[in-house]
């Protein structure tokens, strides 16, 4: 294996498909039970505030009921044994690979435990329900939204993930079907910038032809295998 010494990591939902949260895109999965319009944009927020607060609500509690998976416990072993840089972005909102052993995650697209206040804009770390508007921790004004970046909005970090993109050796993408954007985009600036890349996934993503290598199988089984091969074959 050529020398790695910068690895960033995408992961998805299906990383945490083992531990029992349900991706977006399966059948039954989380955008089957909702429409996408109605409870991810800040346009379907305005419509129904009750309706987007519930939801969120409800898969926020759902965290307490599941556990991370021996992916989300291997990229933590890569994390702390890795010679190099490591920068694990993913675009889950779960508290799962913090808790599988994780230290340093960029959450892009938000967490669920956290709250953005719309009164004063601060963000703060939040475990309870929302439905019943709450004063938010810094202003104290029943302002509170999930802090989860929604279709149409920024995602966040981009210019520290795009400078991480461009001066990394691997990519390597986890549990994702490639079908949002700009995280969808993140193997092509890889490419771009000499990497190598990597895809592990159940099936197929829809971007599977851009990698350089796609490996097929459930998280729980690549990844521990390929943190292992990687710590065994870098010095
Ligand atoms: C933005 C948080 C501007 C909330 C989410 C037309 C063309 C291109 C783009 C657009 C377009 N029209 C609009 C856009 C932009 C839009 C977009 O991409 N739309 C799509 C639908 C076309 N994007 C945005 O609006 C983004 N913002 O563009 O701002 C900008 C642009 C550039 C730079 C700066 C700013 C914001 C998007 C964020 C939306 N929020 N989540 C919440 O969680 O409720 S999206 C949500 O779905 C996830 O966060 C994730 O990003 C996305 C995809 O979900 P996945 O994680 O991939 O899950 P999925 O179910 O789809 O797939 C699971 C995969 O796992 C499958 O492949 C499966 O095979 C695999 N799997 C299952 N089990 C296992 C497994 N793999 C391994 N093991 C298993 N056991």
């Amino acid at each position: 294996m050529t020398q790695i010494k910068r690895i960033v990591i995408l992961t998805g939902a299906g990383i945490s498909a083992e531990s029992g949260i349900d991706t977006f895109r399966a059948a039954g999965g989380l955008w089957e039970q909702h429409r996408v319009e109605d409870v991810a944009t800040p346009e379907g927020f305005a419509r129904n505030p009750d309706l987007v607060l519930g939801f969120y609500d409800m898969r926020r509690a759902a965290l307490a009921h599941v556990a991370p998976n021996p992916a989300h416990a291997a990229l933590a072993r890569l994390q702390g044994e890795f010679a190099g840089d490591v920068l694990l972005v993913t675009q889950n909102v779960d508290d799962l690979h913090e808790r599988g052993g994780s230290r340093q995650v960029l959450h892009m697209h938000g967490e669920l435990k956290s709250a953005l206040c719309l009164a004063c804009e601060a963000r703060s770390p939040w475990h309870a329900p929302m439905l019943d508007r709450p004063p938010c921790p810094v202003c104290a004004a029943p302002s509170l939204r999930p802090d989860v970046v929604w279709f149409g909005e920024m995602p966040y970090e981009m210019g520290r993930i795009y400078q991480a993109l461009e001066t990394c050796d691997l990519f390597v993408s986890i549990g994702t079907s490639g079908a949002v954007y700009p995280a969808a985009g993140f193997v092509e600036e890889a490419r771009r910038a000499g990497a190598r890349t990597l895809e592990l996934n159940l099936e197929p993503s829809e971007g599977s032809h851009r990698f350089d290598e796609s490996r097929l199988g459930p998280a729980s089984v690549l990844v521990p295998a390929w943190v292992e091969e990687v710590l065994t074959t870098t010095s």
